[in-house]
């Protein structure tokens, strides 16, 4: 147990908005357990490498090259450079490059163990996987150019689903180590954001020749030209949004079905008292998606009441948690700042966790109390922890080993010591899938965004944002996104949500159709009513980004809205980023097209030369940039400037003018 100093101790309600998180932190820190809070407020962040004008690329270094305030101001030349002569614009387009190449790699290396299983289904060799969705199937081989039928005796027939499913994992599977060419999934963006990316060179080959080209063009004396150095970031960027990512998606989706609306509940109390705990925690589906499956079959159930226990039940953390939420209903235990505190509940008999998001202090803060602290993945073990213990997931003997997994946590279950469940718990609708949106949007017989398109036209709908990322332990807890969510929804922006932002929407209670009423503008509170959506909603995990790809150019395909992406009343927000991959993700988006608002700063502060090209030059290119405003309302306004730009360049923001003087013009009459 590593104990907080007493005077050095977050203050739970002001770290967090979130009731449960604040009980726990008070009982956390009642017991001596320190959590990420307290370590925020102990450990003070480093101010070179914030502005990312750290280079370590050299033993001769690290080169620290601080921005004065007399260089700031002008009143001083800049005149730094590292022992080999690199300026701070190299320095920091270096790093910036090297943070898009680990969160490209880290969504794209998941995709790719989905990739390889999913070959491994088609071959027979993982067969606890199978097919969920034959439609997304048959739709997905088409983008690959796989035939979906074949003529028997002169008839044309559907082709058997193994057979196209061989076919598209193995060409899929390919796209990871493309090395001419471009990617296949590119030609799915609109023809004139594609023009932009073949005029400026940055469609990418495989997805990993270009995080090796980064790691390259990044060693000590190769590129030393920052904007070229910027188009590498670009390209690897879109070879993971619109590569990596997105075809992970879409073959989780045919394995494992694509999300379609359902209800799910939220938050620490979804723990119990009298079923065994089991915490699936991390980002890739595979584990959790057999966990969900074991543990309804009968030798499983008959396990749980061997140990005492009424059953189980299985809550996700991180986006592990948003991916069997959106496809089975499973409970979400919490995001990743309350993964420590989940522990602290002393109900948690198992911590089961895949890869990325998964804090090293999981295993201190489990061997407090009986959890068992359980890595399965072959790249992701930990070193720490007496609890902790490492169960190979093989693909080959998938519902085995989850079962394996499963009897460790229920044998655990009568070690427990005192238990302490907040009952904070929220409910939620969720799985809005491109497809399911469509579906919802534009009427159950066919399927179209016309709708969508229609009410953002007339102005009932001011826009569209994603706000996406994680929360930040820098940051207040939950409430940047909820600050910003909510005056992007009072003011007709629809929100798009993923990650751990759309778990503190759910735990707010905005991922429900009521709270348009509440929240919403009048226009986008009418159009969620009408169809019975929420006025934010959950799309998935944070791989999921590449849906809001591919519902953005829905839009752009439903016409009306402009031609390419870079043309939509629309924009990006990730107001808690923490994670490399927010920095891979962003810039997909930056490069698509999207403006893309953060409420942390990039590591960029220390070139303002970088920065202008990130927040200016880059829009000139991809029609999308970066940036920056920490005021999470300040920035919600930033972003309806941003769509109120569009729309008057569409010619469509006199109809929203008019919508508004429909009200007010009453009112004025009314009053008359
Ligand atoms: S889990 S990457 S903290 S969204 Fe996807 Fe949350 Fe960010 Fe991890």
């Amino acid at each position: 147990m590593s104990e907080a100093t007493p005077s050095k101790l977050a203050i739970p309600e002001e770290v967090t908005v979130d009731k449960a998180t604040i009980k726990m932190l008070h009982l956390a820190q009642s017991k001596g357990i320190e959590t990420i809070f307290d370590r925020a407020v102990k450990m003070k962040q480093c101010n070179i490498g914030t502005e990312g004008i750290c280079c370590k690329v050299c033993s001769q270094g690290p080169c620290r090259l601080p921005l004065t305030k007399a260089i700031r101001e002008g009143t001083e030349p800049d005149t730094r450079i590292g022992l080999c002569g690199a300026t701070p614009e190299t320095i920091v387009a270096r790093n910036l490059c090297r943070m898009i190449a680990a969160g490209c790699a880290s969504h794209s290396d998941h995709g790719r163990s989905v990739a390889e299983t999913f070959l491994a289904m088609a071959r027979g060799e993982a067969k606890d996987y199978t097919i969920k969705d034959e439609i997304k199937l048959r739709e997905v081989a088409g983008f690959f150019d796989v035939p979906i039928t074949e003529e028997i005796d002169g008839v044309e027939v559907p082709r058997d689903k193994w057979a196209i499913a061989l076919e598209v994992g193995e060409i899929c599977l390919g796209q990871w180590g493309t090395q001419q060419g471009e990617m296949i999934y590119l030609k799915r963006a609109p023809q004139p954001t594609q023009d932009r990316w073949a005029k400026h060179g940055v469609k990418p080959r495989g997805i990993d020749r270009e995080v090796v080209e980064i790691m390259h063009r990044t060693h000590m004396g190769v590129d030393q030209d920052y904007k070229n150095l910027m188009l590498q970031g670009a390209r690897c960027s879109l070879g993971n949004g619109w590569g990596g990512s997105m075809m992970s998606t879409d073959l989780q989706d045919i394995m494992f079905g694509t999300p379609y609306p359902n209800a799910g509940k939220i938050n620490l109390g979804v723990l119990s008292r009298d079923k065994v705990n089991i915490i699936v925690h991390g980002h890739d589906p595979l584990v959790s998606e057999m966990i969900v499956c074991a543990i309804n079959q009968p030798d499983m159930i008959e396990y749980a009441h061997s140990k005492g226990a009424k059953g189980y039940v299985v809550a996700g953390m991180c986006c592990t948690a948003n991916e069997i939420l959106v496809r089975h209903g499973m409970p979400i235990a919490g995001d990743y700042l309350q993964q420590e505190l989940a522990v602290v509940t002393g109900a948690v008999d198992a911590m089961v966790v895949d890869v990325q998001c998964v804090m090293e202090n999981l295993a201190r803060v489990s061997e407090c109390f009986h959890t068992k602290f359980i890595t399965t993945m072959p790249i992701a073990k930990c070193a720490t922890g007496k609890n902790t213990m490492h169960v190979n997931f093989e693909e080959h003997a998938a519902l085995a080993k989850a079962k394996e997994i499963i009897r460790i946590a229920a044998d655990n279950f009568p070690n427990r010591g005192e238990v302490n469940i907040p009952t904070d718990t929220n409910r939620m609708v969720v799985g809005f899938s491109t497809e399911a949106i469509k579906y919802h949007l534009g009427g159950s017989f066919r399927g179209s965004f016309v709708p969508l398109n229609d009410n953002i036209i007339n102005g009932r709908i001011r826009g569209v944002c994603g706000v996406v990322g994680c929360n930040n332990a820098r940051m207040e807890h939950d409430e940047v996104h909820l600050a910003l969510i909510k005056e992007l929804i009072k003011n007709d922006v629809i929100v798009l949500t993923t990650g751990c932002s759309a778990m503190a929407c759910g735990k707010a209670g905005l991922l429900t159709p009521e709270s348009a009423a509440v929240y919403a503008g009048a226009g986008l509170a009418e159009v969620c009513e009408t169809v019975g959506i929420p006025p934010v909603l959950h799309m998935g995990s944070c791989l999921d980004n590449s849906r809001i790809l591919t519902a953005a150019t829905e839009v752009v395909n439903a016409g009306g809205l402009g031609k390419e992406l870079a043309d939509l009343p629309a924009a990006g927000a990730a107001p808690g980023w923490m994670s490399e991959k927010a920095v891979g993700i962003g810039q997909y988006f930056v490069t698509s097209g999207v403006y893309v608002m953060l409420g942390v700063s990039l590591p960029i502060n220390g070139s303002p030369i970088l920065k202008h090209h990130l927040e200016v030059e880059m829009e000139e290119l991809y029609g999308g940039k970066w940036d920056y405003e920490p005021d999470p309302v300040l920035a919600a306004h930033k972003i309806i400037a941003h769509i109120d730009r569009k729309r008057q360049a569409l010619g469509i923001d006199k109809s929203r003018e008019r919508v508004l003087m429909d009200m007010a013009d009453r009112q004025k009459i009314e009053a008359a």
